[in-house]
């Protein structure tokens, strides 16, 4: 089988990483070799950089909050992702990838549409998911989820309800190949066996 680079996205608190985790589970049980990862992040500079954006003591323009996100996405994809799926036999799960920078730094922030895609193409090389799970939720269900788990919100998360209003509404209309909308308001168990449903059809079309 050739690797295949699926990616977990969705408003704040929309379920991504209890999904990811799920999914990651259901595919080692079924004999796949799985890689799991998260964005910003993923290797030691990829870290550092998410620490420095995600830090709500520091503050950063648009584009140096971009410039952030596609250093460690190029860092992550050059190292750990484009290696994986080169060697093939691997699933690749992200929490997180490009589509989180056209809903945050486009839709949310504002910032060039044109220039924001040709610059994520430099950070990737061109590569891209073959699926990507999108977590369909109204941004108050997500904000209450995470204000239960009584963690102190990030810089991200510290931005006024427009700007989430604005990145939940880009995540709701994305669209093209290989985006599937899941509804993410049910409980988890029933989002992880209607997501598997997609994934093991993706899977048993590429095997
Ligand atoms: N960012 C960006 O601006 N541009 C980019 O290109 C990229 C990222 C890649 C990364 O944060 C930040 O980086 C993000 C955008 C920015 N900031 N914001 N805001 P992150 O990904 O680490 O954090 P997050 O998106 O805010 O995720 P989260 O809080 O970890 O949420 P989640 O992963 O979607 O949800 P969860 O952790 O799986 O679940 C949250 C809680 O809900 C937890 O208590 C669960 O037990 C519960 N849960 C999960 N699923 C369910 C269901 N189905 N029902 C009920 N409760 C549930």
């Amino acid at each position: 089988m050739q690797g295949l680079f699926v990616v977990v996205e969705g408003p704040e608190g929309a379920g991504k990483t209890t999904l990811v985790e799920g999914l990651a589970g259901r595919l080692r049980e079924a004999g796949h070799r799985v890689l799991e990862v998260r964005e910003p992040g993923g290797t030691e500079t990829a870290e550092a950089a998410r620490a420095l954006v995600l830090d709500p003591d520091k503050q950063w323009s648009p584009a140096a909050e971009l410039f952030l996100i596609l250093a460690a996405r190029a860092e992550l994809v050059q190292q750990v992702i484009g290696p994986h799926l080169d060697e093939g036999g691997w699933v690749v799960l992200s929490d997180r990838f490009e589509l989180s920078t056209e809903a945050y730094q486009i839709a949310g922030r504002g910032l060039p549409r044109e220039e924001v895609l040709a610059a994520n193409r430099l950070a990737t090389g061109g590569l891209g998911p073959d699926l990507t799970l999108v977590l369909d939720i109204p941004p108050e269900i997500g904000r209450e989820r995470q204000g239960a788990q009584g963690k102190s919100p990030d810089r991200m998360e510290q931005e006024d309800a427009a700007l989430h209003d604005r990145v939940a509404r880009a995540f709701r209309e994305a669209g093209g190949p290989g985006v599937v909308h899941l509804d993410a308001t049910v409980p988890a168990e029933r989002l992880e066996s209607d997501a598997w449903e997609v994934l093991s059809a993706r899977l048993d079309g590429t095997q």
